[in-house]
């Protein structure tokens, strides 16, 4: 092993004693050691998750906020214990600035219903980014087709990096700004403080869709300045149908809600309504009890495993990756911008990404094909969709060896 800096984090970084914390990874597949480089799509779970789960529904399961039973108060205790847990990871000032929702696409979907009722006017102004997910395009599309207004797009450069600041973007009818922190085609992580600085000086609501940056940086919403911030639980260890919408206090207050309800009110009568305080005016109906508490024990489990050195493996895993795989013939790394996260997509020369995916599978390996929900990211790239390896902490030096491995086996089967 060379001695280049990433590789040294590489090898002082002990991805073995995270490993035992994931039983799924000691499972094969077609008879191989299964090889899991689809992180970007959803992570695994470590077993304090999976076991803090189960126990909430063995001992203390109740509904919340709603009995003077000692069950449902346990429950209730449990799950905002979990809301603290959260503000802390992402430094907000209050915990009812945290908002839970069932995941990323549906913290952007109250996002833009409640701030386009709020904003927006016939004329209007929506800005977002070349490389966005579809979860945050087309419920932007949806605001601005109910309120008349205009979706605007901030182009991207060849490497993957948005052209310009996005300043010159900025008009006099520009409302709201939404983008993604990272990029889960790319990997593009974009300098979000910047943009949202440039924006609050225009007076422009900032919406940053954190899903493929809270799994590997540290977020501090409060340095960031960003009005609202959304991810899911299951791409950073914790369960699937969870995700929280954080917002600043000023900002949810002057919101009206999205989804209504019970436990989203303070007073019903058939005239009229009032809503509950935050975060309940956002969160109608029982929520995900079990998977609060997960995430909740999901963000232990991450502070409790040093993040700087594993964001530094997954820094490590992308350069050996991208050094390691562009030997192959014919192959090109679409997003090579300066900053990115472990997310390693290709093209191949004469093989089509979904037959490549195929046959790695059939080695044991999982990759993402295709679009990756990123249709007008493929369409400024001149592809069709790529292969897309992601990596977490649990990988190995040794995956990533096993995946360029199989790449060209089944490049010399394709081709
Ligand atoms: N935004 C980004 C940047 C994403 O990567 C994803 C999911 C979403 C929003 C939607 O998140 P969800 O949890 O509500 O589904 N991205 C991917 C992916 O890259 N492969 O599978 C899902």
């Amino acid at each position: 092993m060379d001695s280049r800096p990433e590789a040294e984090a590489t090898t002082r970084f002990d991805a073995g004693a995270v490993r035992a914390d994931f039983p799924i990874l000691e499972r094969r597949i077609h008879g191989r050691p299964l090889v899991y480089l689809d992180n970007a799509a959803t992570s695994q779970k470590p077993r304090p998750v999976v076991e803090a789960m189960a126990a909430y529904y063995a001992t203390i399961n109740a509904n919340v906020h709603r009995g003077v039973h000692t069950l449902s108060i346990l429950a209730t205790e449990a799950q905002e214990a979990a809301r603290e847990t959260v503000r802390g990871h992402l430094n907000a000032r209050h915990a009812h600035e945290v908002i839970f929702t069932a995941g990323t696409t549906a913290s952007l979907n109250l996002a833009a219903f409640s701030l386009g009722q709020l904003l927006l006017q016939p004329g209007d102004e929506v800005l977002i980014t070349g490389m966005e997910h579809h979860a945050n395009i087309v419920p932007w599309q949806l605001a601005c087709a109910r309120h008349g207004a205009v979706l605007k797009v901030i182009p991207i450069t060849d490497e993957g990096e948005l052209e310009e600041s996005g300043d010159a973007h900025f008009t006099e009818r520009t409302r709201i700004l939404a983008f993604t922190h990272a990029s889960n085609t790319l990997g593009t992580v974009n300098p979000a403080k910047h943009l949202v600085s440039r924006a609050r000086q225009r007076g422009i609501v900032t919406v940053v869709d954190g899903a493929q940056a809270v799994p590997h940086m540290a977020v501090d919403v409060q340095d960031l300045g960003c009005d609202l911030y959304a991810f899911s639980g299951h791409k950073m260890f914790g369960p699937t149908g969870i995700g929280v919408l954080y917002g600043r206090e000023e900002v949810l207050e002057r919101m009206p809600p999205w989804q209504s309800g019970g436990e989203m009110i303070d007073r019903v009568t058939f005239q009229h309504t009032t809503y509950a305080k935050l975060p309940f005016k956002f969160e109608a109906g029982t929520p995900h009890i079990a998977g609060i508490i997960g995430l909740g024990e999901a963000v232990r489990w991450i502070h409790g495993n040093d993040p700087r050195a594993m964001a530094a493996h997954e820094q490590a895993l992308l350069e050996h990756a991208t050094r390691e795989l562009l030997t192959i013939d014919g192959l090109r790394i679409i997003g090579t911008a300066r900053e990115k996260v472990g997310v390693a997509s290709f093209t191949i020369d004469g093989v089509h990404h979904y037959d490549l995916g195929t046959l790695l599978d059939q080695q044991g390996i999982a990759v993402r094909t295709g679009h990756h929900c990123t249709q007008p990211l493929m369409d400024r790239f001149g592809i069709t969709g790529t292969t897309r390896a992601s990596f977490a902490p649990y990988n190995t030096a040794e995956e990533v060896d096993a995946l360029v491995a199989a790449v060209i086996k089944a490049v010399n089967m394709l081709r």
